[in-house]
């Protein structure tokens, strides 16, 4: 009887660990212990050896931005001591943070969990009072190996400072994949040396819709918009992101969504154009011509560019939304079907997919494609993103292939958050945060073998109703930190009210990063 009462307390205090915590996502193991740590700057850092001194560094400047003073570097153990253990601390990614009244001591499995566990501690570092941080051990790893956030800057595009202001926040969230879809129909964002017909004319359009798609009649703007990033600025923001422990995965949308890059070479197109980058938003009959082989040159050419500035393992290349129509009627690609023995349509565009991934394996490469790419049989080595629902992961998985779920009802923030009459214009659903939370990545139908394919989750940020980097970031914000949550913290032992107290707590930090947030949803 007396051990149970014990073995009660003891659970009890654990319960009541986790809910002291103000951490997202929600850390594995939380225990509050008696005292405090005051930082001071009289407090050193220090680091043993293995540690990189960029790691120091950033840890110094986050310290910094909050404190208001740098730590002072100590060559023998200081108050905040940084070190690498994969023994003490056995998972990926994973670290373990002890706060106590002399100082803080943090041990990562590797350079990233590390930098997580700096991460954890920056967030309890906003939520202190004085910089008064209460005495606690935790020990935390990542339920997913990979945790995304992906962001369109073809339909609007955003500035370098956003985007590196997007890879701090994902950072400080423990995301590690920021995956950038930088070509669509409305305008080719990226440098490709070869060709500066894309520079000069597929990153524009000449002008824009206002107002929702649905809107009838379309009214447009009347003023040409575009811009594109060059190539110093692409290899900025990889650097950039590495430094955070952030890969970033490039999104060259093919055989559709390919209208942009059509206007600066129409030869590529079925009918050979004249072609205009896209105006408005949706899904347009005009893709690259699968019968050409040219297009698979011009495709292959950007490709060697882009996997010269992304060192990702994974490159995307879309695969979504390609409408069959102009292979139907064009003579080239019919060609290609009876040339290839090929039964239909959706088998050309299988063909044109697995063109791809084979030049990318040549680059050691592997390719992403949207869940359309299982349409006509999937390539070999291809990893799947599950976005209309959860169906083509679970499929995907099934054929022992790898899945992200970034599934279109739970992880899209296009879509509206709240029902207040003031939101701005929004795709179409309605997509709360408590939705958001909800989603369990895990398919119940699946094998446990079948389920190991699972790589992790996205959210998707598609861009035609975000004109400005506020309003973006009122879409994103709280939804991603959702996200992250899945994506980082086990399944067991969180609650969505428990998310809500430790959103409010973090309120605060995303107030001083000047993150312009949806506020209503915390109500
Ligand atoms: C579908 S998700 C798309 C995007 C749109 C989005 C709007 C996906 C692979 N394709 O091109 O921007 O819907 O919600």
């Amino acid at each position: 009887m007396k051990y149970l009462v014990i073995l009660f307390m003891l659970l009890l205090s654990l319960g009541k660990g986790f809910a002291q915590s103000g951490l997202i996502p929600q850390p594995v193991a939380f225990h509050r212990s008696s005292g405090e740590f005051l930082l001071t700057a009289l407090a050193g850092i220090s680091s043993e050896p293995g540690v990189s001194a960029e790691l120091v560094n950033l840890t110094q400047e986050q310290i910094r931005s909050y404190a208001g003073f740098t730590l002072p570097l100590s060559q023998k153990k200081a108050a905040i001591q940084l070190k690498l253990d994969s023994t003490q601390v056995p998972q990926n990614e994973g670290y373990r943070l002890r706060i106590h009244s002399r100082g803080v001591e943090l041990v990562g499995h590797d350079p990233a969990g590390l930098f997580y566990g700096v991460q954890s501690f920056v967030q309890l570092l906003h939520q202190s009072k004085n910089l008064r941080l209460p005495a606690s051990q935790i020990i935390d790893y990542p339920r997913f190996s990979y945790r995304g956030m992906h962001l369109d800057v073809s339909r609007h595009w955003f500035q370098v400072p956003f985007i590196k202001k997007y890879i701090d926040l994902l950072a400080q969230y423990k995301f590690n994949t920021f995956h950038w879809h930088l070509t669509d129909d409305q305008g080719w964002r990226i440098e490709i040396k070869r060709y500066p017909e894309l520079q000069n004319v597929a990153a524009y359009r000449k002008e824009t819709l206002i107002g929702h798609k649905r809107e009838l009649p379309h009214r447009f703007d009347g003023k040409k918009y575009g811009g594109y990033y060059t190539q110093e600025e692409v290899r900025e923001v990889v650097r950039y992101a590495a430094q955070r422990h952030i890969t970033v995965i490039p999104e060259i949308e093919m055989p559709g969504h390919a209208l942009a890059a059509l206007s600066a070479f129409p030869a590529l197109g079925c009918t050979g154009g004249p072609y205009q980058a896209a105006t408005f938003w949706g899904i347009f009959d005009d893709v690259y011509c699968a019968g050409n082989d040219s297009t698979f040159t011009f495709l292959q050419n950007v490709l060697d560019e882009v996997v010269e500035l992304f060192p990702s393992k994974y490159i995307h290349i879309g695969g979504d939304e390609c409408p069959k129509t102009r292979w139907k009627s064009c003579p080239k690609c019919q060609a290609r079907i009876r040339h290839e023995g090929l039964k239909d349509e959706h088998e050309l565009q299988s063909y044109f997919i697995q063109r791809m991934e084979k030049y990318l394996l040549t680059k050691n490469r592997e390719i992403i494609g949207w869940d359309e790419i299982l349409e006509g049989g999937l390539s070999p080595g291809a990893t799947v993103m599950s976005w209309r629902g959860t169906e083509g992961g679970i499929e995907a998985m099934r054929q022992k292939h790898k899945a992200i779920m970034t599934p279109e009802p739970f992880v899209y923030f296009d879509f509206y958050q709240s029902l207040y009459a003031s939101e701005p214009t929004a795709a179409a659903w309605y997509t709360p945060l408590s939705k958001v939370y909800s989603y369990e990545p895990v398919p119940d139908s699946l094998t446990a073998e079948e389920a190991s394919y699972l790589l992790g989750i996205q959210g998707n940020v598609w861009s035609e109703y975000l004109a400005t980097e506020a309003h973006a970031e009122y879409m994103i914000f709280p939804r991603a930190l959702a996200v992250a949550e899945t994506a980082w913290s086990p399944k067991k032992g969180r609650t969505y009210p428990d998310f809500l107290r430790r959103l409010r707590l973090n309120e605060p930090m995303l107030k001083r990063l000047k993150v312009a947030y949806a506020t209503c949803l915390m109500n």
